[in-house]
């Protein structure tokens, strides 16, 4: 072994390619595998690998060349080798670099005097994405879309992102199916492309759905179910490449390399707020260290991207023995959910008691005839339907706020989660149509729901597309709390412990079974006037439950 010169690999391209990082410096020890370059083109950029691990003796290039397949780019000397008489091998060494982000090669041309061009469209530089689920394909085969259309949708834990066609054309055909797990540079489609730059304004396709969101507590994405109530835990939905002027650039949008991205995770920063100094606004390295230095110098830190302060690490076993307990993913994610819904939504709690002492009489009366036939009438049950019977008359308590602030989604069905403490931790099954139900078949679907949360089975289905949501700690205790709104819901209703309370009639007090209601509310959706009469409208309805007929 000696000293091996490093040579740009196959790019995909014959055009020259930008040296946009050198990620070494002479004198550097480097690993095998390590990266020490990025190359970047028109369409991707391209980490160049160590081929052995070495010293770096000479860097032959610099930051902003132009280079092509085959030009040298910097010696290095093998690991326990003294750097005498460079010898030079064939790089690219093995494995070849991944093209980050690159035009899979062109399919030969439809025919010889065609003015059309085939070429597959491959999935883009998905970052530190390592694979994302194919949920949509937004055309069909033998459709006309215009550049920038979007071609499909994909998913993964962190985001969803929409496929743009790199040009106008018309779809050949379709080279993945929905639900593939998807990597960079995986084809997605066949594009048949004018070779004169083709007709970028007509389309027959329209972009794919304008909204993701995350899933109420410990729910999994569903695309059927996404169709009603969505959401993401990071940047909602990105589109791949570069996003349009007007957009706000997110961290899985700017233009970073693989290894600057992580980088920036390991240090914590937020690349979108990261000013890149690279060709064409590239975030290097150095620009990701200068923003943690700023931020430093600024003092009193931000959590990225939130604006709130940050949190110190506290060693707590300075005052005494502690064990660290890992949390179980349901508790992270419930936490991650419910932190979201706290700091976004300005939530105000109403209270109220509503006067059960004739229900409860009747419910204990229908349970002993029930009893033989295996139902059990809970408060729970007759709640949820007194709760769907106000979520018609007042139907913004059944809506979402559109990310955008400027609408709200009116939903036309009620489905009312109920949350259910398991060992576990929260979670939020959801009865469906409960306006429709009657409450014996309410009751029993409530039980049935809760024991299989107990059971941990509750698929991700079951606990999707709520509208509204009761918290009931009723059998528990307590005699007010503030639930937390179950975003993207704008309102939830906490039940605390009914107890006999002396009740002033007009002549005297009498002893009545008083319930304790704690309505939450988004009160960007809900004014307070608005949140007085939902609750006073449920307390009448828990009083006399013929008003649930009417
Ligand atoms: N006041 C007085 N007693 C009540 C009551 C109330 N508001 N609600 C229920 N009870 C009584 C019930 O009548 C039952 O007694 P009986 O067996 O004698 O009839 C007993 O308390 C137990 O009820 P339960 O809790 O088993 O049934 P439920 O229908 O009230 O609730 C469920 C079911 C799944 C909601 C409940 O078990 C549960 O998990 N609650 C916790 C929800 C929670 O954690 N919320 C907090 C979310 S935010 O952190």
């Amino acid at each position: 072994m000696g000293v091996e010169t490093i040579k740009v690999p196959d790019v995909g391209s014959s055009d020259p390619v930008d040296v946009i990082e050198v990620s070494v410096k002479v004198g550097d020890t480097v690993a095998a595998e390590e990266t020490i370059l990025v190359l970047e083109s028109d369409k991707a950029s391209i980490e160049v690998p160590a081929p052995l691990a070495g010293t770096v003796k000479q860097l032959l290039v610099k930051v902003g060349d132009r280079v092509k397949e085959g030009d040298p780019l910097m010696e290095v000397a093998a690991s326990g080798d003294d750097a005498s008489p460079a010898e030079e091998t064939t790089a690219p060494a093995e494995p070849p670099p991944q093209p980050a982000a690159t035009e899979a090669p062109a399919a030969p041309a439809a025919s010889a005097d065609s003015e059309e061009r085939e070429q597959v469209v491959p999935v883009p530089d998905l970052g530190d994405i390592d694979g994302a689920e194919l949920i949509e394909f937004s055309v069909a085969e033998g459709d006309t879309v215009a550049a920038e259309d979007v071609l499909a949708v994909l998913e993964s834990d962190k985001a969803s992102l929409e496929i743009p066609a790199p040009a106008a054309g018309t779809v050949t055909a379709l080279l993945a199916k929905v639900g593939d797990k998807l990597g960079s540079g995986d084809a997605l489609l066949r594009l048949s492309v004018s070779a004169t730059g083709g007709d970028e304004t007509s389309s027959t396709q329209k972009p794919a759905a304008s909204e993701t969101a995350s899933p109420a507590p410990a729910s999994q994405p569903d695309r059927s179910a996404k169709a009603a109530e969505q959401a993401a835990p990071e940047p909602a939905r990105v589109e791949a490449g570069s996003p349009p002027a007007q957009q706000q650039p997110t961290s899985a949008t700017v233009h970073a390399g693989p290894a600057v991205r992580k980088l920036a995770r390991e240090l914590g920063v937020d690349l979108a707020g990261v000013t890149g100094s690279g060709v064409k606004g590239r975030i290097v390295k150095d620009d990701v260290h200068a923003h943690v230095k700023q931020r430093l110098a600024q003092g009193g830190g931000a959590t990225a991207g939130t604006g709130l302060p940050t949190l110190p690490d506290i060693d707590f076993s300075r005052f005494g023995e502690v064990e660290r307990i890992e949390l179980n993913k349901l508790r992270k994610v419930s936490a991650a959910n419910l932190h979201r819904s706290w700091v976004t939504v300005p939530h105000v709690t109403q209270h109220d008691d509503a006067d059960i002492t004739d229900l409860e009489a009747f419910r204990q009366t229908q349970n002993q005839r029930l009893k033989a036939d295996g139902h059990k009438l809970t408060m729970l049950a007759f709640l949820t339907k007194a709760c769907a019977v106000a979520l018609q008359a007042f139907p913004h308590f059944n809506s979402s706020l559109e990310n955008t602030g400027e609408a709200l989604i009116q939903k036309h069905y009620i489905n009312i989660g109920v949350a259910v403490d398991t060992p576990n931790g929260l979670v939020v099954p959801v009865v469906r149509d409960a306006d429709r139900k009657g409450i014996i078949e309410i009751a029993d679907e409530i039980s049935a729901l809760a024991q299989k949360a107990r059971d941990r089975k509750l698929s991700p289905g079951d606990m999707q597309g709520g509208t509204f949501s009761i918290s009931s700690l009723g059998g528990i205790g307590g005699t007010a709390f503030t639930p937390i709104v179950n975003w993207p819901e704008v309102a939830i209703l906490g039940v605390s412990r009914s107890s006999m309370q002396p009740v002033w009639d007009g002549d005297s007090f009498q002893p009545r079974l008083m319930l304790p209601l704690s309505l939450s509310y988004d009160h960007r959706v809900i004014d307070g006037a608005d949140a007085a009469r939902f609750i006073t409208f449920l307390s009448e309805t828990l009083q006399d439950m013929r008003r649930a007929l009417l």
